[in-house]
């Protein structure tokens, strides 16, 4: 087959972006009331810019005890930066990393699964509440916590490397959707986005990654555990005492918060923007 031809077979495995759908329905847990949180719409966004949208359509895999559906990356060979971004610049080089084939949360977790979690946790060890919008992003996350909800769905955090490459795909590019930031694709500190707090997991399909996980870029910031990127200097600033978290949040300017951004903080900080995803071995 020439190349043409082969071009256009693998064309023929890929389709235009956009049909995925929310989580199916867990029933919410009986957790007691929370706050008020910032969760609306403010207007119909405006449709993304009308470049070819694709993503690969592979098997997915729905995770029994929190009823987390998965994408899964095949193994295979990726080409990571490794530098990291400040300002929405990067500097650094190129390298091709070997990966094992493993499975990720096409959402980052929500409020209505870890309310799962806690019900089966002894009650004095339950934090007060998980919130009032079920289908957005659990926040308020340590990494330690983070861990603990990702052990006991028979998950784990993603790698540094294995959330990169969920988020960007085969190429390495800045945002999971290309290039440049794009306000219709997700939830940065701007309302132009259409939220100006947390929005419900999903909605933001044009920004979904080539592999279909959503959400990678905004909302909330997802932690990921060790083995982190070998880039200079910087794994050094990373104590055993902290951790990685990437992706950006509601909380944050849009355009900064690439994928190539680390934001290295204490294991035990929980903040209103911190929430995560997990991962599966294949
Ligand atoms: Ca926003």
């Amino acid at each position: 087959m020439g190349k043409k031809k082969s071009f256009i077979a693998f064309l023929l495995i890929f389709f235009v972006h956009g049909c995925a759908k929310p989580p199916s329905s867990i029933p919410p847990a009986p957790y007691k009331e929370a706050p008020p949180q910032s969760v609306k719409r403010i207007k119909r966004l405006p449709k993304p810019s009308p470049a070819l949208r694709v993503r690969v359509v592979l098997p997915e895999y729905k995770n029994p005890r929190d009823g987390s559906e998965m994408v899964l990356i095949p193994k295979g060979s990726f080409s990571l930066y490794l530098g990291q971004s400040i300002n929405g610049k990067v500097a650094g080089q190129l390298k091709q990393m070997e990966l094992a084939k493993f499975y990720m949360d096409k959402w980052e977790i929500t409020q209505e699964q870890f309310g799962l979690f806690l019900k089966s946790q002894p009650p004095g060890k339950r934090p007060e509440d998980v919130g009032n919008c079920p289908k957005c992003p659990i926040s308020h996350i340590s990494f330690t916590l983070a861990s603990s909800y990702c052990k006991w769905a028979g998950k784990r955090l993603p790698s540094e490397v294995e959330w990169l490459v969920a988020a960007q795909g085969m190429e390495t590019k800045p945002w999971p959707w290309g290039e440049s930031y794009e306000p219709q694709r997700a939830n940065f500190l701007e309302e132009k986005d259409g939220y100006p707090g947390i929005s419900p997991a999903g909605s933001f399909p044009s920004g979904a990654s080539f592999y279909g996980s959503h959400d990678m870029s905004g909302n909330v910031w997802e932690w990921v555990s060790p083995p982190y990127l070998p880039i200079s200097g910087a794994d050094k600033k990373i104590d055993p005492g902290s951790a990685l978290l990437k992706g950006g949040s509601w909380r944050n300017l849009p355009g900064k918060i690439d994928l190539f951004y680390r934001h290295v903080v204490q294991k035990n900080l929980a903040l209103e923007n911190f929430g995560f995803r997990c991962a599966k071995s294949g």
